[in-house]
């Protein structure tokens, strides 16, 4: 009994910390969905760490659209055979599985301009492959006597005392 109580707890922490953790993301930031400058979707997706559950948000106007298809068919900029298609100006596509997600506009000539933008979505269960290394943040100056680990950590951090809040709760309600 007590067993099978602490694993509900378990279940509902590890619900609690992937909620709190999902994020929405504007494709392209204030530009949003438009034809841009060379890699400007690329360079916007490579600083993001995409997870399973975020929700990435396509804006512009009725000169555009947003097609979800193939590997092959984004690299060559191939239109025909889209796996979604999405054209209501701003759509909310939420990341559902783990993995490559690629979309390019079909209006001709622009995937070929560069509005095309691949999505890399990781696993963020605990027990999945992290993802690989990327290029670290430029160091920031800390005196010898601050804890460098605490900033680097701090999402860990707040995640952790937010799951030991939870935890306290569903203790005491069913204490
Ligand atoms: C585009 O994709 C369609 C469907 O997969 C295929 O029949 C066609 O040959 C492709 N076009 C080019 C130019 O690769
Ligand atoms: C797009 O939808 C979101 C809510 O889903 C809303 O907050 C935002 O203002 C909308 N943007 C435009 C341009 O309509
Ligand atoms: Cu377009």
């Amino acid at each position: 009994m007590d067993c099978v109580k602490n694993i509900m707890v378990l279940v509902l922490v590890m619900a609690s910390l992937h909620a709190s953790m999902a994020t929405v993301y504007k494709v392209g930031d204030a530009n949003g969905w438009t034809i841009p400058v060379v890699d400007y979707y690329k360079n916007w997706a490579a600083d993001k760490t995409f997870k399973v559950g975020d929700v990435i948000v396509f804006e512009y106007n009725n000169h555009h659209n947003v097609l979800e298809v193939n590997q092959n068919d984004y690299d060559t900029c191939n239109v025909t055979a889209a796996l979604q298609t999405y054209e209501s100006g701003n759509d909310s596509i939420a990341l559902s599985r783990s993995g490559y997600f690629y979309y390019l506009c079909g209006i001709p000539g622009h995937c070929l301009a560069g509005q095309k933008v691949d999505i890399r979505v990781v696993d963020d269960s605990s027990n999945a492959p992290s993802p690989p290394p990327r290029p670290a943040p430029a160091a920031v100056p800390s005196s010898p006597l601050k804890n460098n680990g605490a900033s680097a950590s701090s999402k860990g951090v707040l995640g952790a005392v937010f799951g030991l809040a939870v935890l306290a709760v569903a203790y005491s309600v069913s204490g």
